[in-house]
């Protein structure tokens, strides 16, 4: 908009010009000038300023009174101690009816891995003169002389029972020991309610004998029977130490 001043100065101009103009076809006397008139109406608005920079931040309005929405979720927790451990469960219905062990391929695998391993085994404790196998037999011995009792509760405990001669064959591994160690070893051999009459430990007769000469000679007096170091047996009492040998 235009100031009072700069209007004044406009209007006087305006008259100059007026006068100028006229001079061509009417020259006179100049005029006194007239009055000035009056003002003007006002102008019109000028063009819209530059945007002004934000305002402050105004003051924090009271609350509204009315709870805000819940939050998010925050990150999983770090995981718990275990827990103690809970009650057995039912047992389970039973499984598909296997393949009868004779004829189950996996099995028979394992059974012939497992032999190669007893193989392997006793071929090593042999090889080291700690067992004599004899037909179906393992013998052994810890070296130990002990009356016959003590015999039977040792080889009983090592999961076996006292050596027992039911063939020559058998007869000579005892005896193999027998010679190693120099002792006399008792047999799984007791005389019966008949004197003279023995038998094996299970009470079934004698299939075989390698009696020495004159012997059974005890007469009832001597229920055990002891093997020499010629293979020979002796009928003897059981009080005795010898030398324990087992079968398994
Ligand atoms: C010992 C005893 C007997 C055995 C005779 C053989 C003297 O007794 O060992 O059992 O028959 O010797 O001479
Ligand atoms: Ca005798």
């Amino acid at each position: 908009m235009l100031s009072p001043q700069s209007l004044h100065i406009l209007s006087a101009a305006t008259v100059f010009l007026v006068i100028c103009h006229a001079e061509d076809k009417c020259a006179g006397t100049p005029g006194i000038p007239g009055t000035p008139g009056a003002n003007g109406l006002p102008g019109r608005d000028g063009r819209d300023g530059m945007k002004g920079n934000p305002g402050p931040p105004g003051p924090q309005g009271p609350p509204s009174g009315i709870p805000g929405l819940s939050g998010r979720d925050g990150l999983p927790g770090m995981q718990g101690p275990k827990g103690e451990r809970g009650d057995k469960g039912e047992k389970g219905a039973p499984g598909p009816q296997g393949l009868p062990a004779s004829v189950d391929p996996e099995l028979q695998e394992r059974l012939q891995c497992l032999k190669r391993r007893i193989t392997s085994v006793e071929g090593v404790l042999t090889l080291e003169g700690m067992i004599t196998k004899v037909s179906e037999k393992i013998l052994a011995t810890n070296g130990k002389e002990v009356n016959f009792e003590t015999t039977l509760e040792a080889c009983k405990s090592a999961g076996g029972s006292i050596a027992t001669p039911r063939n020559k064959e058998e007869n000579n591994a005892i005896l193999d020991i027998v010679k190693r160690f120099n002792r006399y070893a008792y047999l799984g051999i007791k005389e019966g309610e008949i004197p003279g009459e023995f038998h094996y430990l299970d009470g079934t007769p004698l299939n075989y004998t390698n009696w020495h000469a004159k012997e059974p000679n005890g007469k009832g007096g001597e229920n055990c029977v002891e093997i020499y170091t010629d293979g020979a047996w002796n009928d003897k009492k059981c009080n005795q130490n010898r030398l324990t040998i087992c079968e398994f």
